[in-house]
């Protein structure tokens, strides 16, 4: 018998609609189109993300788990008890374990990641589930939803470490990180606290080789979004007819990352109505990666309430794991 291969399921039609309209929104922004970076995100891109994590361009999320790594201990070292993890946006949740584990030496404790990819939920559980002391309940949902519903599980007494690993603050524009910010510290208590990370700025040739990396997974990554809309959107992006692009934006200190036209071109979305045009050399805006000097995280926590009480900083790769506390 011939059977059918599966490649792909399709998400939820409320879920297709909320793509739907948040694509519609950005493409159409008047100005430069956009993108938004979350939706880089599904099993493929995961994938690829991961494979970008492997490159040697991509110093980022090794120096972020050196940096655990070394410090665990010290990390952990002041938080309260009892006390329970939330992470937001696991990934596969490699650089989690080593927290984890640091801090399960004391008491059972409760992790909840926060994860809108379920291919890197699952991951994340798969990774993590079997640690002794420690119990895994993931969330498929929005970062500050996901937090809500852990906060709401919590009982008097019970702290939370908020963990935002692998510099995804950089993803947002600056004030939008603070509003984000004092979001995240208005679902929290005092004595809890975040562990933030942040990579630095650099030289600009190392910052731009680790968005463009000669072997083009960065490239297959950014491309991958496009073809995320023509499988969930039906859309008929021509991939080829596309060209990766990493800038350094030197005024807003950010990795810009744009998907080229190499023609005058017409795609169609049907699921979000929309047709578009695009200019031979017109651009689709689909991430930023800001980078902080190493003071900026202390001004950011006390703009939008909290005190940064440590840094660590990667003596390889400037990046920095910034411990945050409520008071
Ligand atoms: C996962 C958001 C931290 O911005 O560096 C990697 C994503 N984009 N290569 C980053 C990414 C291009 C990454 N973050």
């Amino acid at each position: 018998m011939l059977t059918q291969p599966v490649p792909y399921s399709a998400p939820p039609s409320s879920r297709v609609s909320e793509f739907a309209a948040e694509v519609r929104d950005a493409l159409t922004r008047p100005g430069q189109r956009e993108l938004p970076s979350k939706y880089l995100y599904d099993a493929v891109g995961s994938a690829l993300f991961e494979t970008i994590c492997l490159l040697p361009e991509y110093g980022l999320s090794r120096a972020g788990t050196r940096l655990i790594n070394t410090h665990a201990r010290s990390i952990v070292a002041q938080m309260p008890a009892p006390l329970h993890v939330a992470e937001l946006g696991s990934g596969s949740g490699k650089k989690t374990r080593l927290i984890l584990q640091a801090l399960a030496t004391r008491s059972h404790l409760y992790y909840y990641p926060i994860e809108i990819s379920p291919a890197a939920l699952e991951a994340c559980e798969k990774e993590l589930g079997q640690l002794d002391m420690v119990s895994v309940v993931g969330y498929e949902k929005p970062y500050l939803e996901g937090l809500r519903a852990v906060a709401a599980r919590r009982v008097e007494g019970e702290h939370l470490l908020v963990l935002f690993l692998g510099s995804t603050i950089g993803n947002f524009d600056r004030p939008a990180a603070d509003d984000f910010l004092r979001e995240v510290r208005a679902i929290l208590q005092p004595g809890d606290s975040l562990l933030l990370a942040t990579d630095l700025v650099k030289d600009v040739a190392i910052q731009l080789l680790a968005y463009d990396d000669p072997a083009g997974v960065t490239a297959a990554f950014n491309l991958n979004l496009l073809a995320r809309l023509n499988r969930e959107l039906g859309a008929n992006f021509d991939l080829r007819a596309f060209r990766h692009q990493a800038l350094w934006n030197a005024e807003e200190r950010r990795i810009e990352m744009h998907l080229v036209s190499l023609k005058r071109q017409r795609v169609e979305i049907p699921a979000a109505h929309m047709k578009i045009s695009l200019e031979k050399g017109e651009t689709i805006w689909t991430e930023s990666s800001h980078k902080y000097f190493p003071e900026e995280p202390f001004a950011m926590a006390e703009r939008t309430g909290f005190r940064c009480v440590a840094q660590w900083i990667d003596e390889e790769w400037p990046f920095a794991q910034n411990l945050w506390l409520v008071d």
